[in-house]
């Protein structure tokens, strides 16, 4: 419709933008990534959040190009702020299902990496359960190769989806976002801290990384560190912010 001519266009104009979200390191508060998030400067509708207009890129294969133009511009930051000389960060991008049907995404991120300079191993794609679910051997298949690029994979919002264990012990993931949903009621029901800790000792006895999303409060912080958690995000820390703040975010600490 209206809005996917006008998303064409964006891509053209260049109104799309990143916020990044920090990760912070549980055993030392330090911001050691962040996660790009798209919106849209459209002209006359004002900042377009992403639930507004993913859906339909995906429904209308524009998600090859939104998704090539997230990851070079994720990429070029983080090569920008690595190349100061601090602790490098890692970033995170969104990756969605339909960009594996659609794109030959090794190929692609080979490329994007060589031309911002971003070490593999600092570019964490996120991807949901379904990646694991659907097409699973094609999806096996590249999912293999971007490892073999040395990008760190991650399954977000863990938890929510239905893959088995065994899935995920054939699947090349280095990192488990427990979903926000086990870290909402964190500290107020038992039941709540017994899931967030199971995903938690899954990532340890497999070998892979847990980042909690969505923490909200202190106590949930002080539940998940307790855990062995390894990293968290959410607005306890920050929201998504524009690159200057997040630049900011990164050297003074969040
Ligand atoms: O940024 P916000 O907090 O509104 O994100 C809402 C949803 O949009 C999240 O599920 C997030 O994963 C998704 N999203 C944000 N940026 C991207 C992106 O660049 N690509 C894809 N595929 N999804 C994104
Ligand atoms: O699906 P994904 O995990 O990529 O979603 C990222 C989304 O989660 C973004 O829309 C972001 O704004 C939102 N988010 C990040 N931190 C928090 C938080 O602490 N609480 C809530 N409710 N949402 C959060
Ligand atoms: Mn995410
Ligand atoms: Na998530």
């Amino acid at each position: 419709l209206e809005l996917e001519a006008d998303l064409r266009l964006a891509l053209e104009r260049d109104e799309l933008l990143l916020h990044y979200q920090p990760t912070i390191d549980l055993a030392d508060n330090r911001v050691v990534g962040f996660e790009a998030l798209v919106r849209w400067q459209h002209p006359t509708r004002g900042l377009i959040e992403p639930m507004q207009f993913i859906p339909m890129a995906e429904a209308t294969g524009l998600i090859a190009q939104v998704g090539r133009w997230v990851i070079t511009e994720a990429c070029r930051q983080a090569a920008a702020w690595n190349a100061e000389g601090a602790e490098p960060v890692t970033m995170a991008v969104n990756v969605s299902v339909r960009q594996f049907d659609r794109t030959d995404l090794a190929s692609e991120i080979a490329e994007q990496l060589t031309a911002s300079g971003l070490p593999a191993d600092r570019l964490c794609l996120e991807m949901t359960e379904s990646v694991l679910m659907t097409d699973t051997e094609e999806n096996l298949a590249q999912l293999i190769r971007l490892k073999a690029l040395g990008v760190r994979l991650a399954i977000d919002d863990f938890g929510t989806g239905y893959s088995s264990l065994a899935y995920l012990r054939r699947f090349p993931v280095d990192t488990l976002k427990i979903d926000r949903s086990f870290v909402e009621r964190l500290g107020e029901q038992a039941d709540d801290a017994a899931l967030a800790e199971t995903i938690v000792q899954l990532g340890e006895s497999l070998g892979m990384s847990t980042v909690a999303e969505g923490v909200e409060e202190y106590g949930q912080l002080a539940a998940l560190r307790e855990m062995g958690c390894n990293e968290a995000q959410g607005f306890y820390f920050s929201h998504p912010v524009p690159a200057d703040e997040a630049h900011r975010l990164l050297l003074e600490g969040a």
